[in-house]
C-alpha cells in the first residue's frame, strides 16, 4: 500500500478535500482517492468525478517544455531563459508602442487554482495591463451587478438548515456549488417538513427529488418569477416586519408586481398557475428560504432582471440573516463586486467586478480602434473553447500581436499562442481556491504539492517572478533585506515587509513576487507565500470572526497565527467564524438596508407585460441549451475523453416526442445547426427533456491525441453560439437559449 496524502478535487468550485494514494512506478499516479474527513467543508464527501483525477495528472497532451510558434504554425521547444526573455521583450514592446492597457489578461484560475491570478498581478502591473476578464464575466457578473446595487455585496445561502430550498436554473445534483450537495439535497427531499423547489425546463436529477418542479419553458423565467412574486403580494405572504425595518425603495417594484396578470404570466412560462401558487405559499410560509440562481437563468434572456427579481424575493420574504437563509460571506479574496466607473475601451461595455464582459472581447480585438487589445496573456483558461463563437474568438486571437498562454495542457487556446508556457499541475505545486463562501464557519485550504513538477513545468508563481525580473521591475537588491529578515523568523520578516514594501508603491505592486521569492517556507507549500498578504487584510477587517476561529490578539499576531495555521494544515483551516446576527451588518449600503429602487430593472419588469416571450424563427425551431453539467463533465480541465464513465459521446439530449417526429433513434447522429455553425452529434432520447428543448454537455469536443491521430469526442458548444446574443446590461451570454435546427442523418454503418 502506498501513502495517502491530502489534497483537493479540482473539478468544480466545491474543491472537496480528498486523500490520494500515490502509486505507479514513479509514485506519481493518483491510484486511489477518498473524501478527506478532516476537510472543514466537505467532511469526507466526494462525488464520482474525484476518483478519476489521475486523468488530469496524466493527460497525453500535458505540456513539458516552453513552446514558441514558428511562422508555419507549428511549435518548437525552447528553453525557459529564452522563453522568459522573448515573452518579456515582446510584451514590453507592445506596452511601449501602444500602452500597457492594450495588453489584456484573461483567466487567472479555474475551478481549483486561484493562486496564478494572485501572482499574475505582478506581471500585469509591470506591464501596465489593466483590462482583464475571466469566466465569471459570462455567468456571475449580472448577479454581482444587481446584488451590489441592492445590498452592496453578494450573498450565498444556507441550504443545510433551510426550510425551503429553491434552485433557479441550477442542477446541484451534478453541478454541486454547495458543500456536500447530494447529502443536503437528499436530506431536504426526505424530510416532509422541508420543501425542495426546482425551476428548470428539464426534469433534472435535482428536479426528480423535488417536491415542486416548475418546468418552465426555456427563456421564460422572468414571467414565472414575476407571477410568483405577485402571488406573494396578492396572498399577503410577505415578511412585513423585515420590509419595514430592512428594505427601502420598494414602492415601484411592488406597484409593478401588483399589475402582473398572474394567469397570463404563468401561461407564458408554460407552468400551471396552481403549481406556482403552491410554490409561492411554500416559500411565503417557510421559516427560512435558501435559494440559488445559476446558469439556466444567468445565461438566458432577461438574466439581469431575473437576478433582480431573485433579490426582490429575498427581500420580500426576509430571507437574509437567519439560519437557513442568505448570508454575506467573508472570503479571503473578494471576487464579487459592482460596476467600475471605467468602460471597456472599444465597445464601451460595463465592467463588473473588474471584468470586461466575455462576449465583447473579440470585438475589442477585431477592429481598427486605436485602443484595441494588441496582446493577451491567458492563464488557466481556455477561451478559444469556452467563450461564445469559437470561430470568431480564434480569429481574434490570431489577430493579436502577441498571445502568451500559461497552461498545463495543449488547449485549444494554447494551439493559437505565440508562446506556450508550461505550468506545473495542481498536484505539482501548492494551490488554493478563493471560492471560500461557507458560513458561519469559513475555511481556507492551501494544498501542499503531492510531488515536484514533472518535465520542465514551473509553478505560475515562478513564471511570474521570472517575468517581472526580466521586465526589470524587481531585482536582487529588493530581495536582500527581506531575505535577511526571513532568516530571523516570520515575525521579523513580517515587520520588515510591512514597513518597507507596503509604503513603497513600486514594491507593493510586486508584493506577491517579493513574498514568493524571499519568504522562508518549505518547498511543498512555497506557492502559499502570497497568502500572508491576505492574512493581514483579514486580520484588519474581520478581527472578531478571526478571533472566534482562534486567531486572536493584535492584527499582526492574529495574521501570523492564521498564516502559520494555513501553511501547516494540509486538510484546510477554519479561519473565520461568523454569527447570524452580524449578517445584516455586512450589507454595505449607506443605510444598511436592501435597496429595491433600481429604475432600469423595474422598467424591464413593466415591459414584460407587453413583451412576448422570446420567439423562435421557424428555420430554427428548437431551443438548444449549449453546455449542460453532467456526471462526467468538468469544463475542459480533463481533456482525455476516456475519463468519462457515462455519456461517453457527449450526446445531444432530446425529448421522445421530438425524436419520433424527426425519425431519429437513440445514439443516432443528427446535424445540429444554428446561425453560427453546423455540427454532427449523436442523440440521447431522454424523457427528462420537454419537446422543443435540446441540450448539449459543456466542455466536450476538445482535441486529444489518440492512437490514430487527434480525436475530438462530442461537440464544442461554442462552435454554435454567437457573441451578439447577450444581456443588454452586462453582456452575459445566452448560452442556454440558442435557436437551433436538427436534421436526421443516415446512421453510420459500423
Ligand atoms: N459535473 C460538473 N459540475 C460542474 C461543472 C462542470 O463542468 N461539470 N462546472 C462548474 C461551473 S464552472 C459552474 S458555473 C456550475 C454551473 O452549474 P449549473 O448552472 O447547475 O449548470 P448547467 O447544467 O449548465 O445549467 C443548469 C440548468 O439550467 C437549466 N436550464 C436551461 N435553460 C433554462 C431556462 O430557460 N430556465 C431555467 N430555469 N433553467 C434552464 C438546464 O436544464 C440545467 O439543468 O457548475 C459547476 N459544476
Ligand atoms: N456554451 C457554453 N460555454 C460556456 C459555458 C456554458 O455553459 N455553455 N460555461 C461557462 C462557464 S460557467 C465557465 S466557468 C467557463 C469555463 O471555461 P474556462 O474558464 O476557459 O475554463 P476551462 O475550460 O476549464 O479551462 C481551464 C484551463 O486551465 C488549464 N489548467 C488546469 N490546471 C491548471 C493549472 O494548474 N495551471 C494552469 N495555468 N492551467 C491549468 C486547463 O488545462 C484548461 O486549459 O466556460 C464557460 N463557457
Ligand atoms: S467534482 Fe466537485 S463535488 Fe465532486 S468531488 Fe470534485 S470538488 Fe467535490
Ligand atoms: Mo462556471
Amino acid at each position: 500500500m502506498g501513502t495517502w496524502k491530502p489534497t483537493a478535487c479540482i473539478l468544480c468550485e466545491c474543491n472537496c478535500g480528498v486523500e490520494v494514494e500515490l502509486g505507479g512506478e514513479d509514485g506519481r499516479r493518483l491510484v486511489r482517492l477518498r473524501g478527506d474527513k478532516r476537510h472543514p467543508s466537505s467532511r469526507g464527501y466526494a462525488c464520482e468525478k474525484a476518483h478519476r483525477l489521475d486523468f488530469y495528472q496524466h493527460g497525453r497532451d500535458l505540456l513539458k517544455r516552453p513552446l514558441r510558434r514558428r511562422a508555419d504554425g507549428t511549435f518548437e521547444e525552447i528553453d525557459w531563459s529564452t522563453a522568459i526573455r522573448e515573452v518579456a521583450e515582446r510584451l514590453a514592446r507592445v506596452r511601449d508602442t501602444f500602452g500597457g492597457e492594450s495588453i489584456f489578461y484573461y483567466g487567472g484560475g479555474g475551478q481549483g487554482n486561484h493562486l496564478p491570478g494572485a501572482y499574475g498581478t505582478g506581471t500585469r502591473r509591470a506591464l501596465g495591463s489593466w483590462f482583464r476578464s475571466s469566466a465569471l464575466a459570462q455567468e456571475k457578473t449580472g448577479e454581482f451587478w444587481v446584488s451590489d446595487r441592492v445590498m452592496g455585496t453578494a450573498t450565498r445561502a444556507d441550504f443545510e438548515h433551510c426550510d425551503v430550498a429553491l434552485f433557479l436554473g441550477k442542477n446541484p445534483w451534478h453541478s454541486h456549488s454547495i458543500p456536500r450537495a447530494r447529502v443536503t439535497l437528499k436530506e431536504i427531499a426526505k424530510d416532509p417538513a422541508r420543501t425542495l423547489i426546482v425551476v428548470d425546463p428539464r426534469r433534472t436529477e435535482t428536479a426528480e427529488l423535488a417536491d415542486i418542479h416548475l418546468a418552465v419553458k426555456p427563456g421564460t423565467d422572468a414571467w414565472l418569477l414575476s407571477a410568483l412574486l405577485a402571488v406573494l403580494l396578492e396572498e399577503d405572504l410577505v415578511d412585513r416586519a423585515f420590509l419595514e425595518a430592512k428594505v427601502t425603495g420598494e414602492a415601484g417594484v411592488l406597484e409593478a408586481l401588483r399589475a402582473v396578470r398572474i394567469g397570463e404570466a404563468c401561461s407564458r412560462a408554460g407552468v400551471d398557475a396552481a403549481l406556482v401558487r403552491k410554490a409561492a405559499r411554500a416559500i411565503g410560509r417557510a421559516k427560512s428560504l435558501a435559494s440559488f440562481e445559476d446558469l439556466g437563468v444567468q445565461m438566458n434572456h432577461h438574466s439581469t432582471l431575473v437576478s433582480y427579481l431573485h433579490r426582490v424575493l429575498i427581500a420580500l420574504t426576509g430571507s437574509v440573516g437567519r439560519p437557513g437563509t442568505h448570508y454575506v460571506p467573508s472570503p479571503l479574496v473578494a471576487l464579487a463586486g459592482g460596476a467600475s466607473r471605467r468602460k471597456s475601451p472599444v465597445a464601451g461595455a460595463t465592467i463588473v467586478s473588474g471584468l470586461v464582459p466575455c462576449n465583447v472581447i473579440a470585438e475589442e480585438i477585431l477592429t481598427d480602434h486605436p485602443k484595441r487589445y494588441r496582446a493577451m496573456i491567458v492563464e488557466a483558461a481556455n477561451p478559444a473553447h469556452s467563450l461564445a463563437d469559437s470561430k470568431r474568438m480564434r480569429e481574434a486571437l490570431a489577430a493579436l500581436d502577441t498571445l502568451v498562454v500559461i497552461d498545463v495542457a495543449m488547449s485549444e487556446t494554447a494551439r493559437l499562442a505565440h508562446y506556450v508556457l508550461p505550468a506545473a499541475t495542481q498536484f505539482e505545486k501548492a494551490e488554493a481556491t478563493f471560492f471560500n463562501f461557507d458560513f458561519p464557519e469559513n475555511y481556507f485550504h492551501l494544498r501542499p504539492r503531492l510531488f515536484p513538477p514533472g518535465e520542465e513545468r514551473l509553478p505560475e508563481a515562478e513564471i511570474h517572478a521570472r517575468l517581472t525580473e526580466a521586465l526589470g521591475v524587481v531585482t536582487e537588491a529588493d530581495y536582500a533585506p527581506l531575505r535577511a529578515a526571513a532568516r530571523e523568523g516570520l515575525e521579523a520578516y513580517a515587520g520588515v515587509f510591512l514597513s518597507t514594501v507596503l509604503p513603497d508603491p513600486r514594491l507593493s505592486a510586486q508584493a506577491p513576487v517579493l513574498l514568493y521569492r524571499t519568504m522562508d517556507v518549505p518547498d511543498d507549500v512555497r506557492e502559499g507565500a502570497v497568502v500572508l498578504g491576505l492574512c493581514f487584510r483579514m486580520a484588519m477587517e474581520s478581527t472578531q470572526a478571526l478571533a472566534r476561529a482562534g486567531f486572536a490578539g493584535a492584527p499582526m499576531e492574529a495574521a501570523l497565527a492564521l498564516f502559520r495555521a494555513i501553511m501547516t494544515n494540509p486538510s484546510g483551516v477554519v479561519f473565520a467564524v461568523g454569527e447570524w446576527p452580524e449578517v445584516l451588518g455586512r450589507v454595505k449600503t449607506a443605510d444598511g438596508k436592501l435597496h429595491l429602487d433600481l429604475p432600469d430593472m423595474v422598467a424591464e419588469l413593466r415591459r414584460l407585460e407587453g413583451d412576448p416571450p422570446p420567439a423562435l424563427d421557424p428555420s430554427f425551431p428548437f431551443v438548444l441549451s449549449a453546455g449542460e453539467r453532467r456526471s462526467f463533465t468538468a469544463n475542459t480541465i480533463i481533456r482525455d475523453p476516456a475519463w468519462r464513465k457515462k455519456d461517453a459521446a457527449g450526446a445531444l439530449r432530446i425529448s421522445p416526442a421530438d425524436a419520433a417526429r424527426l425519425g431519429v433513434g437513440d445514439g443516432e447522429p443528427v446535424r445540429l445547426t444554428t446561425k453560427r455553425g453546423s455540427l454532427v452529434v449523436s442523440v440521447e432520447i431522454s424523457d427528462s427533456m420537454q419537446p422543443g428543448h435540446v441540450s448539449l454537455p459543456n466542455g466536450l469536443g476538445t482535441d486529444y491525441p489518440a492512437d490514430a491521430g487527434v480525436e475530438a469526442v462530442g461537440v464544442a458548444p461554442n462552435e454554435l453560439t454567437a457573441v451578439e446574443d447577450r444581456d443588454p446590461f452586462v453582456g452575459t451570454p445566452w448560452h442556454k437559449y440558442v435557436p437551433a435546427r436538427i436534421e436526421p442523418l443516415p446512421a453510420t454503418p459500423r
